[in-house]
């Protein structure tokens, strides 16, 4: 009698758990830039596959100024777990080896409130996950076909293309494997749209009869600037490969696209991918462009492979939102969508990232929380994938640790007035030399102006986001701004003590290392 009271009294707690606290569905990608999220009203919003991406939008929230703390993949997850900056969290650049995963983060703190979590996807922080009750993550940067998976059991792989594995996965987990009894955290994270921007087969021929609008800055001479904007190794000129990148075997010339994809691929998958790229670059390899018009071709082909990837993403979001509808679960699940970090689509000539130019420095962040947030609300104030664990933390009615260094969305969702919001965000680069050779920077940004020091070579820059929203023009040397580089310095230097910044280790990189520098020489089509 006593042992089935007992019992009752503990389906009645999980009931109530369930039933009070909201699940959280993470979804996450992996280099998606709000100029190919159609609500972000860029110059390809018309050619942007996002409507699902939208619907969370239309039906929640779009922040429009969510800034990343370092624009990089490892160094934003960590963040995003910790609620830290990258000199706190110890994970600053993607060659870190291993996240400490002994330390607090989000997860840990949402399973003592009683969740269930679970990470699917691409993880990149080296160690193994922790505070997670499930998980099955990628082998390092991950495969778009027939992706590696690591999971507690060992290491498995699956067939298939690797967003729809992923969403397989999160499904899986979400209707057969979870504790229906608690609610969960799940993070869905994907691969896609990283480099090399690999399709899905049956998208491999998506966009072929678009031409994609291209920005105004993709022939940027990078006067006005400094060094560091010259000296990257990011250009769709220099640094894009006709191979690998952008799928032509005849100038394969290291491997790496057999390596990657064909020597993946399952006869079928290899027989699509051929039937689809096969005419395209024969007609490429007989008309011959040369100078602006191969950099014209180079960025159709790398945006429409792009935005191919991104189509993928978006059917994903669609198929895990109807889930949660026909499961009784959308009203008590809060859907987030963002991404690592922003990218270049061709904005100053650029793919990749890093800078804390715009396009970088902004990543999309849109929440869907039926009954909370007002439907179709767009926010502009500062937030920061810093605020994504607290945000979570205060939604599952947890403490926030003092240590943590952002700050909760909970009432900006609400719609509340929020006194007392920053004003300003810090932003930190450490990278180099490195993977697109970018020069280590940090900065300050306060919504209109952006302050940036890239102190291994001694130079600021200052750009006045209003009268130059492209960031063509540093400002820093203009007596004109004198008043705006000494408020900007003086709020760089409180942020910096705010948030515990160690003094810079400036190295001498005067002649840093050319292993990173990939391709100096333009290739040129035979
Ligand atoms: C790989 C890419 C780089 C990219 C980094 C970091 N090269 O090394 O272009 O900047 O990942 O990306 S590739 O030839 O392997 O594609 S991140 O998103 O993981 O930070
Ligand atoms: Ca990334």
């Amino acid at each position: 009698m006593i042992k089935k009271s007992f019992w009752w009294v503990l389906c009645l707690s999980a009931i109530t758990v369930s039933a009070e606290k909201p699940n959280i569905l993470f979804i996450f990608s992996d280099d998606h830039a709000t100029q190919a999220v159609s609500s972000y009203g860029g110059h390809l919003k018309d050619v942007a596959p996002t409507p699902h991406l939208d619907s969370i939008a239309k039906e929640g929230m779009l922040f429009k100024r969510c800034m990343v703390t370092n624009s990089i993949c490892g160094p934003s997850r960590a963040t995003i777990l910790t609620g830290k900056y990258s000199h706190l969290n110890g994970f600053m650049t993607n060659e870190t080896t291993k996240f400490d995963g002994a330390q607090q983060t989000f997860p840990k703190l949402l399973q003592k409130m009683g969740y269930q979590t679970s990470v699917i996807g691409k993880w990149h922080l080296g160690s193994e996950p922790t505070g997670f009750d499930h998980w099955e993550v990628l082998i390092g940067q991950g495969y778009y076909y027939n992706p590696d998976f690591r999971t507690p059991k060992g290491k498995e792989r699956v067939e298939g293309y690797c967003t729809e594995v992923v969403t397989d996965k999160a499904l899986n987990w979400l209707d057969k494997k979870r504790d229906k009894n608690k609610p969960f955290m799940l993070m869905m994270q994907h691969k896609a749209p990283h480099r090399e921007w690999s399709p899905a087969p049956k998208y491999l021929t998506a966009f072929d009869d678009v031409t994609i609008p291209e920005p105004d800055t993709l022939f940027d001479s990078y006067e006005g600037r400094g060094r560091a904007a010259r000296e990257q190794d990011m250009t769709i000129h220099q640094t894009m490969t006709l191979g690998k990148d952008l799928k032509i075997p005849e100038y394969d010339r290291k491997g790496d696209l057999a390596r990657r994809i064909s020597k993946r691929m399952t006869p079928t998958q290899l027989k699509a991918w051929n039937a689809a790229y096969g005419p395209k670059n024969a007609k490429l390899l007989k008309e011959k462009p040369t100078g602006k018009d191969l950099v014209r071709w180079k960025y159709q082909r790398y945006l429409k492979d792009y935005l191919r990837c991104i189509k993928s993403v978006d059917e994903s979001v669609g198929q895990v939102l109807q889930y949660l509808k026909d499961n009784g679960l959308e009203e008590n699940t809060i859907v987030i969508y963002s991404s690592d970090q922003g990218f270049y689509l061709g904005e100053h000539g650029w793919f990749d990232k890093r800078f804390m130019y715009d396009e970088s420095y902004r990543t999309p962040l849109m929440v869907k929380w039926p009954g909370k947030v007002k439907p179709g609300s767009i926010n502009s104030q500062i937030v920061s994938n810093l605020d994504f664990a607290q945000t979570f933390l205060e939604i599952a009615g947890a403490d926030q640790p003092k240590d943590m260094q952002g700050m909760s969305l909970v009432p900006i969702l609400k719609g509340e007035k929020v006194e007392n919001w920053r004003k300003t965000h810090y932003y930190h680069y450490y990278e180099f030399p490195g993977w697109h050779m970018v020069h280590r920077h940090e900065g300050v940004y306060d919504g209109r102006y952006k302050l940036m020091y890239f102190y291994d070579i001694d130079e600021w820059e200052l750009y006045d986001l209003k009268s130059d929203p492209k960031e063509m023009k540093n400002e820093f040397n203009n007596p004109e701004y004198a008043a705006e580089v000494k408020r900007m310095k003086a709020e760089l230097a409180a942020l910096r003590e705010h948030h515990k910044v160690p003094e810079n280790q400036i190295k001498d990189v005067s002649n840093p290392t050319q292993r990173y520098i990939s391709n100096p020489v333009p290739e040129v089509i035979k």
